[in-house]
C-alpha cells in the first residue's frame, strides 16, 4: 500500500512542504485543472508538475481525475474525436511516470451534496447530504445546490439534462463500453491503470441515469473489457453511502483479481433514507468499520495507492470543503497505524 494525498495545484491552500509532513506520506495525487475537459493534457504541463511535486520530496503516480467529456457520456458523434483526445492524454500521463488515472462516468454532476459544512457537535464541520432536499429539486428549474461543477450556465445545465433524457442506464452501458474497448488497450499498452470511481451518492439523481453504484455494476464493468488496466478507485465513502453495499466484501472480491487500483477511504454516517454526513475517518464515527476495511486491503495483498478521502473542517481551518489539511493528515495517520497493527499482529499476514 502507497499513501498518497490529493493535491489541487498551485491555488490549493494546503502546501506540498505541508504535505510532505504528514507522517508515512508517499506521493501526491493531482491533475491538470486549466485545460479544458475534452482537450489533450500537454505532455509539458504534466512534466512540469511532475517536476515540482518531485521537488517538494513526493511521488506523483496518480492522477484524479481526466474528465471524461459529456459528449462521450452521450454517445454523440463528437465523441470519436474526444476519445481519440483522451487516449492522447492517458499516452502523456503514462510518459510522464503516472501508473493510475481516477476517472468517472457520472452524468452532468460529480459528487453531489447538499451542506458544505454541517456543524458536528464537537464543533468541526463537514460535509453532508440530504435525500428530502435532493428530492424536492426540480432540475429543470435550476439546480442551486453548493459544490457541484459549477461550469455550466443554467441555460447550458437545461440544454445538458435534456439530452440525457434520452440516455437510460442501458445507453449510457453501451457508450461506456465504446470507451472502455478504445481507452483501456490504450492504458494497458502504456503501462496505466485506469480507475473508475464510483457515483456519489450511488444512486440516480435528477433523473440522470448512474451505473456505478455497486458490487454487480462493477463486476459488469470490469467483465467488459478483461485487462488489468480496466480497474476500479473503490471508494469507501461513496459505496458507503449505500447500506446495501457491503465494502468489506467489494475489496475482497475485487482485490483478489486484482482489480482495485486505488482507495479512497473515508467514513460515513447514513440514516436509512440515504441521507449521510463524512464523519471523522475513525470506525467509531461512522458506519463503515474502517478497520475492517483496511484488513481487508491487507489480506489481499493489496500493493496500490491509498488515499485518506475527505476530512471535516477542523481548529478552524478553512478552505476547500473535504480538503483542508488537519482531518485528512489525522486520517491518514490513522490508515497507516492500522496497516502497521494488521502487517505485525495480523492473523492473514502477507508481505
Ligand atoms: C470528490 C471526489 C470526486 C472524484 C471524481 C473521480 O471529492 O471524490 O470528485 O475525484 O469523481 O473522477
Amino acid at each position: 500500500m502507497r499513501m498518497t494525498f490529493r493535491w489541487y495545484g498551485e491555488d490549493d491552500p494546503v502546501s506540498l512542504a505541508y504535505i510532505r509532513q504528514i507522517p508515512g506520506m508517499d506521493g501526491i495525487v493531482s491533475a491538470i485543472y486549466d485545460v479544458p475537459v475534452g482537450e489533450i493534457w500537454p505532455l509539458e504541463k504534466l512534466q512540469a508538475l511532475k517536476r515540482r511535486i518531485e521537488g517538494a520530496g513526493l511521488k506523483f503516480e496518480v492522477v484524479e481525475s481526466v474528465p471524461v467529456h459529456e459528449d462521450i457520456k452521450l454517445g454523440k458523434p463528437s465523441r470519436e474525436r474526444l476519445i481519440a483526445n483522451y487516449q492522447q492524454s492517458v499516452r502523456n500521463c503514462a510518459a510522464a511516470g503516472v501508473k493510475v488515472i481516477c476517472y468517472n462516468f457520472m452524468p452532468v454532476f460529480d459528487w453531489t451534496r447538499t451542506e458544505m459544512a454541517r456543524p458536528l457537535p464537537d464543533g468541526s464541520n463537514t460535509l453532508a447530504f440530504d435525500t428530502e432536499v435532493v428530492e424536492k429539486i426540480d432540475p429543470g428549474e435550476g439546480i442551486a445546490l453548493p459544490g457541484w461543477d459549477a461550469s455550466y450556465r443554467p441555460d447550458e445545465l437545461k440544454r445538458v439534462l435534456a439530452e440525457y433524457r434520452e440516455i437510460d442506464e442501458e445507453k449510457l452501458w453501451s457508450n461506456l463500453e465504446v470507451f472502455l474497448k478504445a481507452v483501456i488497450p490504450v492504458a494497458e499498452s502504456c503501462g496505466v491503470r485506469m480507475a473508475m470511481h464510483p457515483d456519489d451518492p450511488p444512486r440516480p439523481i435528477f433523473g440522470l441515469p448512474r451505473i456505478i453504484k455497486n458490487r454487480d455494476d462493477y463486476l459488469r464493468m470490469v467483465r467488459t473489457v478483461d485487462s488489468p488496466a480496466n480497474a476500479i478507485t473503490l471508494c469507501s465513502g461513496s459505496l458507503g453511502a449505500d447500506p446495501a453495499n457491503d465494502v468489506e466484501a467489494m475489496v475482497r472480491e475485487f482485490g483478489a483479481i486484482d482489480r482495485i487500483a486505488f482507495a479512497h477511504l473515508r467514513n460515513v454516517s447514513v440514516n436509512a433514507d440515504g441521507s449521510f454526513y463524512e464523519s471523522g475517518h475513525l470506525s467509531r464515527d461512522g458506519s463503515l468499520d474502517m478497520a475492517r476495511l483496511v484488513k481487508a486491503y491487507h489480506d489481499v495483498g493489496f500493493t496500490g495507492y491509498f488515499r485518506p478521502d475527505h476530512g471535516r473542517m477542523i481548529w478552524g481551518e478553512t478552505g476547500k470543503p473535504g480538503y483542508g489539511l488537519y482531518d485528512r493528515a489525522l486520517g491518514a495517520v490513522y490508515l497507516n497505524g492500522l496497516w502497521e497493527a494488521i502487517d505485525k499482529f495480523g492473523d492473514a499476514r502477507r508481505s
